[in-house]
């Protein structure tokens, strides 16, 4: 079975996706996409001929060529969009975060659990990198004893103009947040954000510290910096009772050289995360043609939204912030 796929949105992550889906993911074509911008629908129908343009997106979600959607349209369109695939109860991956504001998130979970199905996913990607995948699997084995604290940092080299204050929660640390929350198990309850001296190369107050205290009283330190210069870098490590679990930064080779060895670091999220958006791809597929989901639910998208709302506020109060969520629904337990 062949899932007709309709990409929306054809900016950087969309002609990844788009990329990606075409040329290494099986069980799946991509048969349609929809932009304003036509140049970079244009350059897409190039590579993929197999595809058609559409100049509405909501279009395209109805079209009969088009059996699930891909979301990677600014956030700000997340939840039209995936509500009006609920509507017709298709299928959607949605780009992270599931919508910016809380009660957006909370009319698609709505919208879910009134049709009793799961039909979305969020753009997590990274609960497919091998490397956290194996994090997760070591802790709960047990062989290490409890989690007590877990280090994370998020570096980027330079951040878009467009890039704000507040976008260093929402739109970077969320990965954090979402993965903290998958490898630990366990939901966060306060969040704190610092802000140390900003760096003189950015007008943002860049770095940001972010604290999430999680049940348990375990605690994610995450270190968000995105104009950290020199390259894309994300790294973890999990100090546990009896002995830590770190992520070994992935490159292909080492070079020795002139008396030095190096090794060079991805330019950004598309290189370091590659084998995670391939997998993700390959699970929705899959997942969509077997009628078994994977990966984040719109629940987990909800999460993270609330718990970078709560850092947001810490981020203005100066303050820890409580994260207060709803109940869980039946559908997402
Ligand atoms: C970007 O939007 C992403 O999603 C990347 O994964 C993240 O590392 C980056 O900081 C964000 O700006």
């Amino acid at each position: 079975m062949i899932i007709r796929v309709g990409l929306i949105g054809a900016g950087v992550m969309g002609a990844e996706h788009a990329r990606v889906l075409s040329t290494a993911v099986s069980g799946a074509e991509l048969t349609a996409v929809s932009d304003p911008d036509a140049e970079r629908v244009a350059k897409i129908l190039e590579t993929c001929p197999t595809a058609r343009p559409f100049a509405d997106a909501l279009d395209l979600i109805r079209d009969k060529s088009v059996d699930a959607v891909l979301v990677a349209s600014p956030d700000q369109t997340h939840r039209a969009l995936v509500l009006a695939c609920l509507e017709i109860e298709k299928p959607v991956l949605c780009e992270k975060p599931l919508a910016p504001s809380l009660d957006e998130c909370l009319k698609v979970i709505a919208r879910e659990q009134a049709l009793d199905r799961r039909l979305v996913t969020v753009g997590y990607m990274r609960r497919f990198d091998p490397g956290y995948v194996e994090m997760k699997r070591r802790l709960h084995e047990g062989g290490l004893g409890a989690a007590l604290v877990m280090h994370c940092i998020h570096r980027n080299a330079a951040a878009p103009p467009f890039m704000t204050a507040p976008m260093l929660i929402a739109n970077s640390a969320v990965h954090e947040i979402d993965i903290a929350r998958f490898v630990l198990g366990r939901e966060v309850e306060r969040v704190t954000v610092v802000t140390p001296r900003k760096t003189s190369l950015a007008t943002i107050q860049d770095p940001q510290i972010v604290f999430l205290e999680m049940e348990d009283r375990v605690v994610v330190e995450a270190e968000i910096f995105v104009n950290a210069q020199y390259g894309y870098d994300v790294r973890a490590e999990l100090v546990c009772e009896k002995g830590t679990i770190a992520l070994t930064p992935p490159h292909d080779v080492t070079v020795a050289h002139a008396a030095k060895e190096s090794f060079s670091f991805p330019g950004d999220w598309r290189a370091r995360f590659a084998h995670a958006y391939r997998a993700e791809l390959q699970a929705w597929v899959s997942g969509v043609s077997s009628g078994v989901p994977s990966g984040a639910s719109a629940w987990d998208g909800y999460v993270a939204t609330a718990v970078a709302e709560a850092g947001l506020e810490s981020l203005a109060s100066r303050r820890p912030e409580e994260v207060r969520l709803i109940a869980r629904p039946g559908l997402y337990v």
